[in-house]
């Protein structure tokens, strides 16, 4: 078959990241095994205008396309499956992804023909075969579909997969590699903590658990990335860099050894970090982490469920720091707290002086607790179908918090602008190579991508 793959746009502009995504680009690499022909078009890269994917679609001729949807692209996906249904009712469509897990039925009511509920290695091949063939797919695991007489049908689940040593590397040629700054990898896949804002793979695509790979078969892959493609500089895509202190040093010190010549940034937990950890991690090559600090406050961090104290964030950040590596921080605006503590962030930021400062407001995602209960917490969302207001930017009149106004969010963005300007932090929108301390808010203007190639260049220089 020729199967397309589709990774529509986030539908804010101002969040179309570069970075390859992974997800599909296993599934491509299976099929492209098994004699498929295969292609991504990721439309975070290719351009806003929906035009290019249909020019794609005329040219490339897919007998089937699969769309990889989260709810900061459903609105797109919903608009582009809509309107191929009606252009090429010919061409069958699949979905998988966070919000097809979360959403399945109205992925089918949009026009998908099946949606493939967990991580879709194991039973890809199986389905492009019967889809090839015109066969039922009684039998296989975990999908949602409409059977022959029109009816609702949902397979049993899939377990979660265990061993992710036994996959290929995600063959990169599937990619338009030229569109990207640097690779991307995985060392791990799932997160046992319950952040009450976060919307845990562990939970919505996986059932349950946490895999991580053999450290020898990671290092393996970043030396073919830089054997095979150059690599340079790889993000490790993973919720929480291969988890636990004791395989974070194993791989450390093996890659050291190693000498790979390859910088990496990695997404950690800042109560994982401590001086040995970070003194490892400069030694692997990691020369960027991302943190999620999300607030100043030890109440509002209690109630977010985020399992860390402040004085532990310090700690991590502090040692990472020692270490000469550059900090990334996330916070996030608006998690349910009283107006005084929300300001406790400002001060905390300043004590700590991260390299970058990402501000976002808080977007009861579905898959959260904040979406399933809103009302517990303060959070009133009156309609929670419309998705465009959780795409962030969305700070519209459809989510509202009983603790904090939409003005007093929008003052409290503005005084941390003001404090950080004065502490020598420069905005993203106007930072240049040479500046070390950047912040963003939702207010930037233009993009709040902080992995732009400027400011990266400054990074790994
Ligand atoms: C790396 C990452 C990023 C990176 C890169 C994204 C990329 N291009 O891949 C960056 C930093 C750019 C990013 C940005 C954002 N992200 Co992000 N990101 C992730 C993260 C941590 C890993 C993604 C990944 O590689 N997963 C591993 C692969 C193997 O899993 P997968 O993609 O789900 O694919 C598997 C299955 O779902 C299925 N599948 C997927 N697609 C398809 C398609 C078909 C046809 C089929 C059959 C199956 C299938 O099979 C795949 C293989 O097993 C996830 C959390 C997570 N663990 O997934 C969050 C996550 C997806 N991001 C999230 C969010 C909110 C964002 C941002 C809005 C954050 C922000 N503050 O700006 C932006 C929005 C970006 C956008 N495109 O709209 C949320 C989405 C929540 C939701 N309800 O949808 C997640 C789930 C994080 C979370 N826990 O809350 N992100
Ligand atoms: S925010 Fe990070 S640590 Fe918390 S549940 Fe999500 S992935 Fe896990």
């Amino acid at each position: 078959m020729r199967v397309l793959f589709v990774v529509p746009r986030s539908f804010n502009p101002k969040q179309m990241y570069r970075e390859y995504p992974l997800g599909v680009g296993f599934l491509g690499t299976l099929l492209r095994q098994l004699g498929h022909e295969v292609r991504i078009f990721d439309q975070n890269v290719e351009g806003l205008d929906d035009v290019l994917l249909l020019n794609l679609v005329a040219e490339f001729h897919p007998d089937l396309i699969g769309f990889s949807v989260i709810t900061p692209n459903y609105p797109v996906a919903q608009r582009q499956i809509r309107q191929l249904k009606e252009l090429h009712p010919e061409i069958r469509m699949i979905a998988g992804g966070v919000h097809a897990n979360l959403f399945p039925e109205d992925l089918l009511a949009d026009g998908i023909e099946v949606v493939v509920l967990g991580e879709g290695e194991s039973v890809i091949g199986d389905l492009v075969d019967r889809l090839e063939r015109d066969l039922a797919l009684t039998g296989l695991d975990g999908l949602v579909y409409r059977d022959a007489s029109g009816g609702l049908a949902r397979t049993c689940g899939r377990p979660p997969l265990k061993n992710l040593d036994e996959l290929p590397f995600v063959d990169r040629s599937l990619y338009n590699l030229k569109r990207y700054s640097h690779h991307s990898m995985l060392a791990s896949r799932g997160c046992p903590y319950h952040c009450a804002f976060c919307c845990n793979y562990t939970g919505t695509v996986r059932d349950h658990g946490v895999s991580v790979r053999w450290h020898e078969r990671v290092i393996e892959e970043m030396r073919h990335l830089r054997d095979e493609f150059g690599a340079r500089e790889i993000f490790f895509a993973d919720d929480i860099f291969l988890l636990r202190k004791p395989d974070i040093l194993e791989f450390c010190h093996a890659a050291a050894a190693r000498q790979l010549g390859v910088r990496w940034i990695g997404q950690l937990r800042a109560d994982r970090v401590d001086a040995a950890v970070a003194a490892g991690l400069v030694g692997a090559g990691c020369r960027r982490i991302y943190f999620g600090v999300e607030s100043g406050s030890d109440h509002i961090l209690s109630d977010a469920k985020k399992g860390m104290t402040t004085d532990q964030i310090r700690n991590g950040l502090q040692a990472a720091k020692a270490a000469g590596l550059r900090l990334k921080t996330g916070w996030i605006y608006g998690l349910p707290g009283p107006l005084e503590e929300q300001y406790a962030s400002i001060p905390f930021m300043l004590d700590l002086r991260p390299h970058e400062i990402s501000i976002h407001q808080l977007i009861p995602f579905p898959g959260t607790i904040y979406y399933q209960e809103p009302a517990r917490f303060g959070i009133r969302i009156a309609n929670p179908k419309a998705f465009e207001s959780f795409c962030y930017g969305g700070l519209d009149g459809n989510i509202r918090f009983d603790y904090l106004s939409h003005a007093q969010l929008i003052q409290l963005i503005e005084d941390t602008v003001v404090a950080l300007e004065a502490a020598g932090y420069v905005s993203s929108d106007e930072a240049g190579p040479g500046d070390e301390y950047i912040y963003t808010t939702p207010l930037n203007r233009h993009s709040m991508n902080v992995f732009r190639p400027p400011i990266q260049a400054t990074v790994f220089s």
